[in-house]
This record gives structure tokens, C-alpha cells and sequence, in this order.
């Protein structure tokens, strides 16, 4: 394993408990763990119980601060390995061709808290430590490209309305409500991010199947000190794909720990997750080529104007060994960057540079560096001492600098000429000023070109979320107002949402909007340039990320005693050929008689994993058909899984089944019956994720 250089500074931190005598912190053996020392067996405790204290004491303080942001997250050890040249752009050592460098990769959402479900309507973070030659990088990006303002100062008023509202600290982990709606209602600069998070971006099937970006323009710069402006990206090797959203509501009450349980079993079962890592490239030279400003974080370069080039692979190969060590205490921070990354003036980065460092010092406290999980896997040296939780000993009477007496150590690399980090050389000119360019002032194109380049089925996901949200909403003007600013993205758009809250969408922004824009532009709304592409396909996720590998998919075997073997395997060799999974699922758990006689060991009955854990059902034949004919939750299980828009297969024999659902034949259903060639057709079809083409005649609430 690549990472092992930070696995094994890790595992000189971990403690293993076999065949230990139970101690306190102090380490002194502890005799009797069950009783508090008393006067007399009934007497009252005695405050002498240092034993108890130790224990409960600690207890008391195991809370830290969760995160204001993020809190909900799961995470994972692995490694980045890159095969492409790209040493004439940037010197960072970690990316060079054939550079292997261990990581710790965190994905959260955003607004729940610690404990709150996966499935949320929400962006997820997609943050990397990357454990460099060079000190730790630090890429904190999100599975969204984009983001909902463009400067740090509107920050906290973002994450203040979407949060619980502090009254009645409700609704948890969703935007749906009054606060949320008001205050993207008075910010049309969120137009483009709204489009995003009303997609099924924001609620991924898996941790494993989302892109992730960088968001911000970054600087990546070569050993002569030439800049170069770069994006990130994160491809995953699955594709990308997404539940529906009644699929992601179900999943929220049937387990609440999807994606950290899919994310654990898959790592844990040898199906490493994968993504390709991808950089756009753009000259210093072409930064006013373009109809947006590269550091305005709510615009994407299209892949079609300035192509991703794939230059390595991060693979996720360990899980942590235990959550509050490893995934709770990493502190991420955009301001850790190496040599050959720089920061862009992109004000929205520039602010959270301050806000990370600062929230990590009151989360974990002074020296979080020194934490396992923080520390780089070079040593650091420098005359800093002292402070809260500090664990390394710094040796020696001296801790200045300039010295003579420690020969002037540690010394700067200039003196010895040796390299060291060097902020790219950008002249910076300009008046003192609180203002915004208006470069930015064009907040609507790219919110356009998003949804005009999603297929007809992700458009009505589209329509149906805002419609959902919206209707959450208690106050009539807000959602009068978000339905003024869905007008200037798409008039039909707007049409179609308005109808179901029966608003005649207004053709100008409300009044209110057009006051708070004309703080940062007098002139607003601005004649917006020509965008480069009417529409990039790289934005839909059917369209642009559509067909691919089965590997990890789960299908659902609807089964019960007497299910015939042979019916099983006919399935299970083929998809397990290909690396998907067959997950039996029957009325109890624990021993199932199949019609040879076999036993089978069953983990997962019709109650405990329905459908919306599954990506395909299929029903093998056998004597359990007679079981399966009375069985309610089966026929709920078949239901939603055709509602879902997946794929079903049926056995001979199987098929009177459909009687009293309302599953209807149509191409998503495989019949052995009348099919012979059924499990091709099957894994072609689950290939696609869903039957995208029957959403409309299955109804799908999405
Ligand atoms: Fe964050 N963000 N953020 N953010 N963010 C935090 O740092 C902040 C922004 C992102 O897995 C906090 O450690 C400000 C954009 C991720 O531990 C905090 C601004 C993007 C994570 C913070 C932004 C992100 C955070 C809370 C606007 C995508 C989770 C706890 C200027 C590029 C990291 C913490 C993890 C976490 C501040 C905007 C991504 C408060 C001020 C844009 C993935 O420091």
C-alpha cells in the first residue's frame, strides 16, 4: 500500500487493548470497574474516588464543538498517484509523474448537524489532505462546482438562514423553510448554485459516485515562477449518479447512514473507490478572455471551452481506525497549500483562509497540528513552543530567530539555497475599497446554461424540487420572489414551478432583490456577454455521465423458503461477474431452506432493507412464490422500486406476481418468461442506473 509512510506514523499513535489490564489515564491498574468506592456496601460515595473521577470525569468532556459547517462527514485513508507531465505548469512535488502521496479524504453535507441523515437535499464537501514531500495540501473543495455567493463576507448570513431557524431550531439538515428561500430570494448572485442543488447532484447514490471540485480558481505555478490558473476536478470511477428524491426520504428513515455505511463496507470489502484527478489549465495571459470572471466562484469554466485533462488517480484503501481520532479531529484549512500551488484573488478563497485556521483553533484548540490525523509526514521545525495541548518537546534554550546560538537554526531555505514555499509574483494595484467589479453582475447565464443542458427527465427533478422546497416555504413573497429569479434563468422554468405554487411568474426580479444587487452594482442588471457554449454536456448526469460499469451495484433477490437455487444463480454468477453484488432478501433473518435442501445465512429481511437500498430487484422462482403472493411488504418493495425508476427482472413463474402490484410490463421489466435473453438485458439496462426513458410513464416522485 502507497500510504503506508502516513499509516505507519499513524499506528505509532494507535492503541491496541488485547489482552491489557483495563488502566486509568494515568496508567495505574484499575481492580474493580463496576463499583464506586462507598462507605459501606449501601453507603453514600466518597469524594477519595479517584477511579471514578478519571473515568467519569473524562466522560463529561467528550463532546468537542461539531463543526459550524459540515458537521455530518465520513472519511476515508488512501492515496494519489499521478501519471501524467505536468511539471511545465507546476513544481508541487506531490505532483509530479509517477509521485505516489498518501491522503485522508473527508465527504459531509452542509447545513445538518453531527447526526443527521445522509440522504439531506444538500452539497456535499469533498475535502483532501493531501500528506506531501513538501508539508500538507489541503484541497477543500465540494461536489458542486460552484457556490451560492461570491464573497466571504456574506458567509455566515448564508449558513445562519439555511441552519435550523433559531427560534425553534427547525427544520434540521434542509433548506426547505422560510429562511433559507428569503435569503437566496434577495441574492440572484445564487441563481447558478440553486440550479445545482436542486438537481440530483444533491443527493448522490453513493459518496462514491459523485464528481468533486475545487470550486475556486487556484494558481498552480512552475519552477521559474510562471503562473498558471487551474480548476480541480474529482472523476469517479463509477460515474456519477443519484437517487430520486422520494428515494432519498425513504432512505433518510430506513438508515440514516447510507453513504458512511456504503463508503465503509465498500473499503472494507476491497472495492477501493477510485477517481481520476483532472486539472483546467488556463493561461495567465487569457484571464479576461472569458464571458465570467475566473474568480467569481459561483461561474464554471465549461468543459468544452477549456478541456480537463486527467493527470492521476486517488484511490480510498483504509478505513480509519476509529471516527473521533481520524474523521472528527482533521482540520482542513484552504491555506495549506505547497510549493507550486498558490491562491487565486477570488474573494470568496481569499476569506476562507482566515475562517478554517480560525475555526479549528476553537474546535480542537491550539496546536491541532500535532494531532496524528494533522501532522504531515515530513518533521516540522520551527521556534514555536508553548501553547494549549502541546505534544512535541521542543529541545534547547533556543527558540528565535535570528540566532547565532543553534548556528542559526532552523534556517530559512534561501539561506542554504535550497527551495521552500514562494508566493507567486502578481502585481497588486488598486484603491483601498468595500466594492464588487461587475465582472461579476451576471448572475443568470450560467444558471441558464445549466439547466438547458440537463436531459428532459433531470429538468422535471428540477422543477419538482423547487416546486417541494418552495411549497415549504410559509411566506408568499419569498416564494413569489424565487420564482421572479427562476424567470430570468428560464421562463418556462418558472412557467412550470409557478403552477404548481399557482404564482404567474413576475418577468422582472421584485423590487427587494434589485435594491440588494444594486449595492454591488448601481448599473444592475448589466447587459451580460455572450457565453461561450449554449450547452455542455458534461453538466447532466444522464446525458454527460450516463452508461457505464455495474462493479458494487446491489440488486435485491426477493426470496423466501423454497426458492430454487438454480434461479438464484442464474442472476448472481452474471452479476457478480461483472462485480455487482446479489444481496438475498426473505421475510426472517438467519437460516433460508432453498429447494435443494442448502441452507443459506439471510442478513436482511423485507422490513429491514427495502428497495431504496437497492439498485435492482429481481424475483427468483421456487415454492416461495406462495409465500411472496400474500406478502404486503413484497409487493411494496416490487412497487417502489418500479416507481423509483429501476430495473426488475422476474423468474418463470414469477411473473403472476404482477398481478397485484402495479408493476406494468414495460421495458424495464425482464420477464424469463417471455425473454430469453433477460439477464443481458438486465445488466445493460442497470448500466444506466435507472430507466431514465419511463420516468414519465412510472411517475416517478422525484
Ligand atoms: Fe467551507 N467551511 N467555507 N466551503 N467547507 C468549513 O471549516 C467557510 C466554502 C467546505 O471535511 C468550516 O473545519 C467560509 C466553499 C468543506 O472538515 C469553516 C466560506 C467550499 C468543509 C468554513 C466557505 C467549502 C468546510 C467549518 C466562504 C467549497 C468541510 C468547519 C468564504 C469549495 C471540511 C471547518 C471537513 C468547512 C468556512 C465556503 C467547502 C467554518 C468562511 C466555497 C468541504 O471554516
Amino acid at each position: 500500500m502507497e500510504n503506508n509512510k502516513k499509516i505507519k506514523q499513524l499506528t505509532k499513535s494507535v492503541i491496541d487493548n488485547q489482552d491489557q489490564v483495563l488502566t486509568t489515564n494515568d496508567g495505574v491498574p484499575i481492580y474493580d470497574n463496576n463499583n464506586t468506592l462507598k462507605a459501606g456496601d449501601r453507603g453514600p460515595s466518597l469524594q477519595q474516588d479517584h477511579i471514578f473521577y478519571d473515568k467519569l470525569g473524562h466522560f463529561d468532556r467528550e463532546r468537542i464543538p461539531e463543526r459550524v459547517v459540515h458537521a455530518r462527514g465520513s472519511g476515508a485513508h488512501g492515496v494519489l498517484e499521478i501519471h501524467e507531465d505536468i511539471s511545465e505548469f507546476t513544481c508541487a512535488k506531490f505532483l509530479q509523474k509517477g509521485v505516489k502521496t498518501p491522503l485522508f479524504t473527508r465527504f459531509s453535507t452542509v447545513a445538518g448537524f453531527k447526526g443527521s441523515t445522509d440522504l439531506a437535499r444538500d452539497v456535499r464537501g469533498f475535502s483532501v489532505k493531501f500528506y506531501t514531500e513538501d508539508g500538507n495540501f489541503d484541497l477543500v473543495g465540494n461536489n458542486i462546482p460552484v457556490f451560492f455567493i461570491q464573497d466571504a463576507m456574506n458567509f455566515p448570513d448564508l449558513i445562519h438562514a439555511v441552519k435550523p431557524e433559531p427560534d425553534k431550531e427547525i427544520p434540521q439538515a434542509a433548506s426547505a423553510h422560510d429562511t433559507f428561500w428569503d435569503f437566496v430570494s434577495l441574492m440572484p448572485e445564487s441563481a447558478h448554485m440553486i440550479m445545482w442543488v436542486m438537481s440530483d447532484r444533491a443527493i448522490p447514490r453513493s459518496l462514491r459516485m459523485m464528481e468533486g471540485f475545487g470550486v475556486h480558481t487556484f494558481k498552480l505555478v512552475n519552477k521559474d515562477g510562471k503562473g498558471t490558473f487551474v480548476k480541480f476536478h474529482w472523476k469517479p470511477k463509477l460515474g456519477v449518479h443519484s437517487v430520486a428524491w422520494n428515494e432519498a426520504q425513504k432512505i433518510s428513515g430506513y438508515n440514516s447512514d447510507f453513504h458512511r455505511q456504503d463508503l465503509w463496507d465498500a473499503i472494507e470489502s476491497g472495492n477501493y473507490p477510485q477517481w481520476d484527478l483532472g486539472v483546467q489549465l488556463i493561461p495567465e495571459e487569457d484571464e479576461f478572455n472569458y464571458s465570467f470572471d475566473l474568480l467569481d466562484a459561483t461561474k464554471i469554466v465549461p468543459e468544452e471551452v477549456v478541456p480537463v485533462k486527467i493527470i492521476g488517480t486517488m484511490t480510498l484503501n483504509k478505513n480509519p481506525d476509529n471516527f473521533f481520532a481520524e474523521t472528527e479531529q482533521i482540520a482542513f484549512d484552504p491555506g495549506r497549500i505547497v510549493p507550486g500551488i498558490d491562491l487565486s484573488d477570488d474573494p470568496l478563497l481569499q476569506g476562507r483562509v482566515f475562517s478554517y485556521m480560525d475555526t479549528q483553533n476553537y474546535r480542537l484548540g491550539g496546536n491541532f497540528h500535532e494531532i496524528p490525523i494533522n501532522r504531515s509526514i515530513v518533521q516540522k521545525h520551527n521556534n514555536q513552543k508553548d501553547g494549549s495541548s502541546r505534544i512535541d518537546i521542543l529541545k534547547g534554550n533556543v527558540s528565535y530567530f535570528p540566532n547565532s546560538k543553534a548556528s542559526g537554526c532552523p534556517y530559512q531555505a534561501m539561506w542554504k539555497g535550497e527551495e521552500g514555499f514562494v508566493s507567486h509574483k502578481q502585481k497588486v494595484d488598486g484603491a483601498k475599497v468595500r466594492a464588487r467589479s461587475d465582472s461579476f453582475a451576471d448572475h443568470f447565464s450560467q444558471a441558464t446554461l445549466f439547466y438547458r443542458s440537463q436531459s428532459e427527465e433531470e429538468k422535471q427533478h428540477i422543477i419538482n424540487a423547487l416546486s417541494f422546497e418552495l411549497s415549504k416555504v410559509n411566506d408568499p413573497k419569498i416564494r413569489e420572489r424565487q420564482v421572479a429569479i427562476l424567470y430570468q434563468i428560464d421562463p418556462t422554468l418558472a412557467q412550470k414551478v409557478g403552477d404548481n405554487l399557482q404564482i404567474t411568474p413576475p418577468t422582472e426580479l421584485d423590487e427587494l432583490t434589485l435594491k440588494f444587487a444594486r449595492q454591488n452594482h448601481p448599473n444592475y442588471p448589466i447587459q451580460p456577454k455572450k457565453v461561450e457554449v449554449e450547452k455542455s454536456a458534461a453538466l447532466s448526469m444522464k446525458v454527460g455521465k450516463g452508461e457505464g460499469t455495474i462493479a458494487t451495484r446491489k440488486v435485491a433477490f426477493l426470496v423466501s423458503e423454497g426458492v430454487e437455487k438454480q434461479s438464484i444463480d442464474a442472476l448472481k454468477n452474471a452479476l457478480e461477474k461483472q462485480g455487482a453484488e446479489a444481496v438475498l432478501i426473505s421475510t426472517k433473518v438467519g437460516d433460508l431452506t432453498l429447494d435443494n435442501g442448502e441452507k443459506v445465512n439471510i442478513e436482511h429481511t423485507y422490513t429491514t432493507d427495502p428497495s431504496v437500498c437497492f439498485d435492482a430487484v429481481y424475483t427468483p422462482a421456487g415454492a416461495s412464490v406462495d409465500v411472496l403472493k400474500n406478502n404486503a411488504d413484497y409487493y411494496e418493495f416490487i412497487n417502489d422500486a418500479y416507481r423509483h425508476c429501476k430495473v426488475l427482472a422476474f423468474a418463470k413463474g414469477t411473473e403472476k406476481l404482477l398481478d397485484k402490484s402495479f408493476v406494468e410490463k414495460d421495458a424495464g421489466v425482464f420477464l424469463a418468461n417471455e425473454n430469453d435473453q433477460w439477464v443481458d438485458g438486465f445488466i445493460d439496462m442497470l448500466k444506466k442506473h435507472r430507466v431514465w426513458e419511463l420516468e414519465e410513464s412510472r411517475k416517478v416522485p422525484s
